[in-house]
């Protein structure tokens, strides 16, 4: 390369950086820079990797995906906010630190709003579904595009102190959750202390005693580790909270529409290819529970006890989706 040739370049990355921020371009590549707080192997990592792989593919190696697995760019929230300035392209993250920014997928981090897993995959593949992701690429300053939605199946409380059978076994036990004042309102309805803490801090919170214990699917309570800290685990299914993967606004505006386009077609066929490795790594995970020494399952006495107890959460946040919730539970 002559001196006038890297100086071109030179500045084409400089444009490239600046114009795309989280996607990097070198020479002719672009690299879209993901992130996941889930080890590789993980439903989520496997599906946004397939996607990425597809896109490359789709557009001749112009895009590679580059996943960054594992906490190894810090909590949901930090990774959110990278893709906000554009400084990563794609994060996976739960529904729950999006509410903060968008209202609107509050709707969905209500406790007990979808009757079964089947019907929240049903919500999030429809018309619903598609509204809510609009919302997010809608709203002016998020400079987020809701890309695809995931499962994460259900939620329930595990604890390192007893098993929880009713929600007055919650009581004095301090259990983190996720940074959104709606989940914490909801752990304090269940009859507990709910304490907002970041996904890294949660293992050392837990073996400290900083909290008691937290609330998750199986296969997180499993993949984080807290299986080993934590023995008691009770399915109180109180949340069914889907993972939602956003885009950097700034990094699709310097698509073409082409390829703006694909990438939300593979977005769609990532959120279809995650749920049938989430039933297999929920298999996993209960395996794994079952044959771990001194972890304790149980199932709830009376799981409408539970649904009852989060009565206030419901008045205090449920009013303005009122009309959402009417058609969230239209979905047969
Ligand atoms: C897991 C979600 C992940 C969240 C985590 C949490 O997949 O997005 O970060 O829960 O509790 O189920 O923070």
């Amino acid at each position: 390369m002559n001196r006038r040739d890297a100086l071109l370049a030179g500045a084409a990355m400089a444009f490239g950086l600046m114009a795309a921020g989280g996607a990097a371009v070198a020479a002719d590549k672009i690299v879209l820079k993901a992130a996941d707080v889930h080890p590789l192997g993980y439903p989520t990592v496997e599906a946004v990797i397939s996607m990425g792989k597809k896109l490359s593919a789709a557009t001749n190696g112009k895009y590679d995906l580059q996943m960054f697995p594992a906490m190894q760019l810090g909590s949901e929230e930090a990774t959110l906010q990278q893709v906000q300035i554009g400084a990563l392209a794609m994060t996976r993250v739960s529904v729950g630190p999006v509410g903060p920014i968008v209202d609107e997928v509050n709707v969905f981090n209500l406790p007990f709003v979808f009757r079964s897993e089947e019907h929240m995959r049903k919500v999030i593949d429809g018309e619903i579904g598609k509204e809510l992701l609009k919302k997010i690429s809608d709203h002016p300053t998020a400079n987020l595009i809701g890309l695809a939605w995931m499962d994460s199946g259900t939620r329930s409380v595990f604890n390192k102190v007893r098993p929880i059978t009713k929600p007055e076994d919650l009581k004095g036990l301090k259990i983190r959750m996720m940074g959104n004042p709606l989940y914490v309102d909801t752990m304090n309805a269940l009859g507990g202390t709910g304490v907002p803490m970041p996904m890294p801090e949660v293992y050392n919170g837990i073996a400290t005693g900083v909290v008691d214990g937290a609330e998750n699917n199986q296969p997180s309570y499993v993949s984080f580790n807290l299986i080993s800290v934590a023995k008691y685990y009770s399915f109180t299914r109180h949340l069914m909270i889907p993972e939602i993967v956003v885009m950097s606004k700034k990094v699709y505006n310097s698509m073409t529409p082409d390829e703006q386009k694909m990438v939300m077609k593979l977005g769609f066929e990532a959120q279809q290819e995650e749920r049938v490795l989430w039933d297999k790594k929920v298999g996993e995970a209960m395996e794994t529970m079952k044959k771990t020494p001194g972890v304790q399952v149980n199932e709830v006495q009376d799981p409408s006890a539970f649904q009852k107890a989060v009565k206030p959460v419901w008045d205090k946040y449920g009013a303005k989706y009122t009309k959402m919730i009417e058609r969230i539970s239209a979905v047969k």
